[in-house]
């Protein structure tokens, strides 16, 4: 009989990390034997080959949730393309060969929707991942994980290794990265909004808010990667996503966040700064055809629900 899975989640103390822990912990996500290790960046940095082969040999784990990576915001991006690429390839690279060199049986790795192709035909689909080059906004973190899958597919022929990963769109929700200039799209509104309706001053929105994304909240990804590790058998990945309906622009989540804190003050969208990619509409039919009976959390409830986290964490925030 299988021995009870040991799993290592690199990057356990981030959004989605803290996510998984949570069902870990409070739903029952963890069966009987199982050991559940959470890493963050202080007790290993996974840019260094040693510190990683040093975690893992401390460790012992039978399977890993990949999640560790140098994360942000657009304009993060924008301003660090270099510095993504060079991180990720590294942290990739370390981790999944570190994890075939100490027998781990399964990774699960985390890629994203802004990989996919710029040009393209809608929805795009888990199939269509190299097909051209991704948005210039976020050239060198997208080129860093789509060689997970390349990656994923080797150790797969030359070893049979069940190496995979997951595709999110974008996530949000508790222990998420609220800082203004580096973070993402819904955590950076949420600290903004407080801070507005808090010093009675403008909510300045970057860009037009016509550009239009899949918000999926991190509780709800955590449960999938979970069921991705126990259940899901391929090395091809697999997209986990709200549907194609449930798709909205910025300035409907806009809407959302203000209502969830009755924020009444003016809005302001300042179109110099960049809208990035306008749309990465990502069809989620095959977690549908293979888990048809998930149910998402409803945005609006999911946002106030980051939005009470938020301020009632706010001191503990990253900000
Ligand atoms: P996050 O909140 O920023 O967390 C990132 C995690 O990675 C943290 O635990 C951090 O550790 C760890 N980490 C960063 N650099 C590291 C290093 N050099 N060595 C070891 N650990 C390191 O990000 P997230 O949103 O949870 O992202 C998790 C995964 O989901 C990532 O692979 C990301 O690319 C993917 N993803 C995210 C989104 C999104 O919208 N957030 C969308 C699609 C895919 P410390 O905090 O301890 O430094
Ligand atoms: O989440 P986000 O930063 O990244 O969202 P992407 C950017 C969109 O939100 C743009 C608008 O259309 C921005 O103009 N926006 C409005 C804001 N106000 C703000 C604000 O205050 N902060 C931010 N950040 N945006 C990401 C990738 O792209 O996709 C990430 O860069 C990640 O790496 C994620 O993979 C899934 O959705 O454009």
């Amino acid at each position: 009989m299988a021995l009870p899975m040991r799993v290592l989640v690199t990057g356990g103390s981030g959004l989605v990390g803290k996510a998984i822990e949570h069902v870990v912990q409070q739903e029952g996500g963890k069966l009987d034997g199982e050991e559940w290790i959470f890493l963050s960046s202080k007790q290993a940095d996974l840019v260094d080959v040693e510190q990683t082969r040093a975690v893992f040999e401390k460790y012992r784990p039978t399977h890993v949730i990949h999640l560790a990576a140098k994360v942000g915001g657009l304009y993060l991006h924008m301003r660090e393309n270099l510095q993504f690429l060079r991180d990720n390839i590294k942290i990739n690279d370390n981790v999944l060969h570190t994890a075939h060199e100490s027998g781990v049986t399964k990774v699960v790795s985390c890629l994203s929707s802004c990989i996919f192709p710029d040009k393209t035909t809608y929805p795009i689909d888990e199939t269509m991942i190299h097909n051209g080059s991704p948005h210039d906004s976020n050239f060198g973190y997208s080129h860093a994980k789509r060689m997970i899958d390349v990656q994923n597919r080797a150790y797969s022929q030359q070893y049979g290794h069940c190496y995979t990963a997951v595709i999110p769109t974008n996530v949000f929700g508790p222990h998420d990265n609220f800082n203004i200039e580096n973070g993402h799209v819904l955590s950076a509104l949420i600290n903004k909004t407080y801070k507005a309706k808090k010093e009675g001053t403008p909510l300045t929105v970057c860009g037009s808010g016509a550009p239009k994304r899949q918000f999926v909240y991190s509780l709800d990804l955590a449960r999938l990667i979970i069921w991705v590790l126990r259940e899901y058998e391929e090395v091809a990945p697999i997209i986990l996503s709200v549907g194609e309906e449930d798709e909205i622009s910025i300035k409907e989540a806009v809407d959302m966040i203000t209502k969830a804190v009755d924020f009444k003050g003016e809005i302001n969208f300042d179109t110099t700064m960049s809208d990035g990619q306008m749309k990465k509409t990502a069809s989620n039919a095959k977690l549908r055809r293979l888990l048809p009976n998930f149910s998402f959390t409803p945005l609006n409830e999911a946002i106030k629900m980051t939005c009470d986290w938020f301020e009632t964490n706010y001191k503990n925030a990253r900000t």
